[in-house]
């Protein structure tokens, strides 16, 4: 951004509070955690009461701007944490995964059965040559094993970097090098739309240039024929994992000892490894994961739709569910296989109650229709859950009613791969939602809005969104490269962590996040957030999806381009496209008026669903596309471009 402060133009009127049937049984309400509590005392009764130490912590924090320890002289273990304490108090029957394939089949998992698994895995990995500090690779798909995996190594002390199932073998590649990791663990394939992506094809292609891979472990799954396996460094599971024994002491690990790795590409650059730790990272997803979500670990069941190979897979898939004791739902596949019903058919199949997605999946499912949860009994559910993106209002009430049936409340969590685990957030029992805010920071979590020269903006505001003290959950930094931690996010603002997001706050204190920081567009010495014109759109009811990006003007800097898909039902039409840039003048005001719009079937978006307005921009702007690796469909940018230059929409009026 410029030297002008973000403006955050929207108005959202529109209050919902937790129903009294919610509020009677929930974990927090008004006044459960005291509001001035200093934040130290409070993430240690946090991490005394929600989690089991070898040896208890002497020191809540040092802070050695801007390095963290937190716990520091407390021992445990994650894997003990998740699994053998529950087990030994007598919940071993206890659920701890049903799991769905995508071509239909099941399985019903419990926490002995999988502690039982997690051990032999562990054992196996030993027998690999892992020892603790080793590195491992985890590229999968979703299954159960990919979560005993990621136990497997915390049991042992080993690191784990898993990968995301859909990357290609250079950026596999490229993160094994990077962690040097001694062995990989994979797949045959994995099953997406009925079709099989070939792991392992795949991951021989990466490792045909990794040269601290030792050995490679290959879980058979999809079972298709001419799966290359090479003597002496690939295993298949079944040949070594059922024979080990099925117990395996925990390592006691130092609090601050490093947990895993996961490598995130955020908006520039190469990949970061980014290190998030044992004591800390468990302390905060496990309070974050009962809290936020209201966890009642007897009667709940719990999904979150992410997949493992990010973070909210890694904090809200495995480890806070587990530590707490949930029940949880994962699912191998995509939410229209066989058809766009799939997600309600899980939901009505488990009795899921609290579910946890992300926008793009939300305003997937808008543009898809009603009618397909209208046909199943979610009756069951009573919270649900939003990550990944900013909400746009529209979704967010569309969300409410069509899924929760206008009976659940709706937590719009902000975070990040950094973060490690949700700071901003409703806590539903208690915080009166704004659709598209997410309201305000956790207990124990500081944030705050500063303009450019660093300082506090103020109520009503609106400028970046800065962390102002440590938390438990915090990167430690980046892998191998610690002075691009300080650079990244701790160089921006004097003593606070930038966040990269612009937000705002409203008259109440409300907390909007406005989108990257570099996605904001300068119109006319306008700071106008991409967020808030995409909302605009989406609240109109032919739009599904929009994105707009800023492009070179010569009288007003930049002018605002939007791509607009629409909901099943409505056509394109130059009449819409007068109809759609009024609405948002109606709606913000004419200076946020696109000066044009295109439809299109589909948005450019990172594989883990992010709209990637960079790519847009290039477009607006005539330029090549540049890197589009993490692009998860690369065809639908190109297919945008091919209609942009053809399109003659453009009006000044
Ligand atoms: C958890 C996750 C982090 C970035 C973050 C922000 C965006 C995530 C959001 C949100 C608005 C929310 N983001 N949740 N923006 N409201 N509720 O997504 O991690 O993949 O590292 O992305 O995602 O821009 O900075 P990660």
């Amino acid at each position: 951004m410029d030297d002008v402060t973000l403006e955050g133009l929207l108005e959202e009127d529109r209050l919902f509070a937790p129903s009294t049937e919610f509020v009677s049984n929930a974990l927090v309400v008004d006044g459960t955690f005291a509001a001035d509590a200093d934040f130290e005392s409070f993430w240690a009764a946090q991490a005394t009461e929600l989690l089991d130490w070898d040896v208890d912590f002497h020191t809540v924090l040092e802070w050695k701007h801007p390095f963290a320890k937190w716990f520091l002289g407390g021992k445990l273990n994650v894997s003990y944490n998740c699994l053998d304490r529950h087990v030994i108090s007598g919940h071993g029957d206890q659920v701890a995964f049903h799991w769905e394939g995508e071509p239909g089949d099941s399985r019903v998992i419990s926490y002995t059965e999988m502690l039982a698994e997690v051990c032999r895995t562990a054992n196996s990995l030993k027998s690999l040559g892992v020892e603790k500090g080793d590195r491992v690779a985890i590229y999968m798909g979703m299954v159960p094993e990919l979560a005993v995996a990621m136990l497997a190594c915390a049991r042992i002390g080993a690191v784990h970097s898993v990968v995301f199932g859909g990357f290609t073998a250079d950026s596999l590649r490229a993160r094994i090098n990077d962690a040097e990791a001694k062995v990989l663990i994979t797949g045959d394939g994995a099953w997406r739309r009925g079709g099989i992506v070939e792991l392992k094809a795949i991951a021989d292609d990466a490792m045909s240039g990794t040269p601290a891979i030792e050995k490679c472990l290959v879980l058979r799954r999809t079972g298709h024929d001419g799966v290359a396996m090479i003597d002496g460094r690939d295993v298949w599971w079944h040949d070594l994992v059922p024979s080990q024994s099925d117990e395996c002491v925990p390592e006691s690990m130092d609090a601050e000892d490093l947990l895993f790795l996961l490598y995130t590409s955020g908006t520039t650059g190469s990949p970061k490894g980014i290190m998030h730790t044992t004591g800390g990272y468990l302390t905060q997803v496990a309070f974050t994961h009962k809290y936020v979500f209201d966890l009642h670990p007897e009667t709940d069941v719990f999904w979150c739709t992410a997949d493992c190979g990010w973070v909210t897979g890694h904090s809200y898939i495995v480890y806070g569910p587990l530590a707490n004791r949930a029940t949880s739902v994962m699912y191998e596949g995509t939410p229209d296989f066989p058809d766009k019903d799939r997600f309600w058919q899980i939901i009505e199949k488990y009795k899921v109650t609290t579910l946890y997605t992300a926008p793009t999946a939300i305003r997937t499912f808008m543009k898809w229709g009603s009618e397909y949860p209208a046909g199943h009994d979610l009756s069951s559910l009573r919270l649900l859950g939003s990550v990944g993106e900013p909400i746009n209002p529209e979704a967010w009430v569309w969300y409410f009613e069509n899924i929760g049936g206008s009976r659940c409340p709706v937590v719009d969590t902000w975070w990040q791969t950094e973060t490690g685990a949700i700071m901003v957030s409703p806590l539903p029992g208690k915080t009166v939602a704004k659709p598209g805010s997410a309201t305000f920071p956790l207990p124990g979590i500081g944030a705050d809005i500063v303009g450019d020269d660093g300082e506090p903006v103020g109520i009503p505001g609106g400028g970046y969104l800065v962390l102002t003290h440590p938390w438990p959950s915090m990167l430690r930094g980046v892998w191998g490269d610690p002075q691009r931690y300080i650079d990244t996010y701790w160089s921006r603002f004097d003593k606070k962590y930038f966040a990269g997001d612009g937000a705002k706050r409203d008259g109440e204190g409300y907390f909007w996040l406005l989108g990257r920081v570099d996605d904001i567009m300068l119109v006319a010495g306008h700071n106008i957030s991409t967020t808030e014109v995409e909302s605009a759109l989406v609240s109109h009811p032919a739009v599904a999806e929009a994105a707009v990006v800023g492009k070179t003007h010569e009288t007003t800097g930049q002018a605002i381009a939007a791509f607009v898909t629409l909901r099943s039902g409505y056509e394109a039409s130059q009449e819409l496209v007068a109809e759609l840039r009024a609405h948002v003048a109606e709606q913000i005001g004419p200076i946020a008026k696109p000066q044009s719009v295109l439809f299109t079937d589909d948005l450019p978006k990172t594989r883990s669903g992010k709209i990637m307005r960079r790519l847009l921009r290039n477009v607006a702007e005539d330029e090549s596309l540049g890197d589009t690796t993490t692009l998860a469909d690369p065809n639908v940018v190109a297919g945008i471009k091919a209609l942009y230059a053809a399109d003659a929409t453009d009006d000044d009026a």
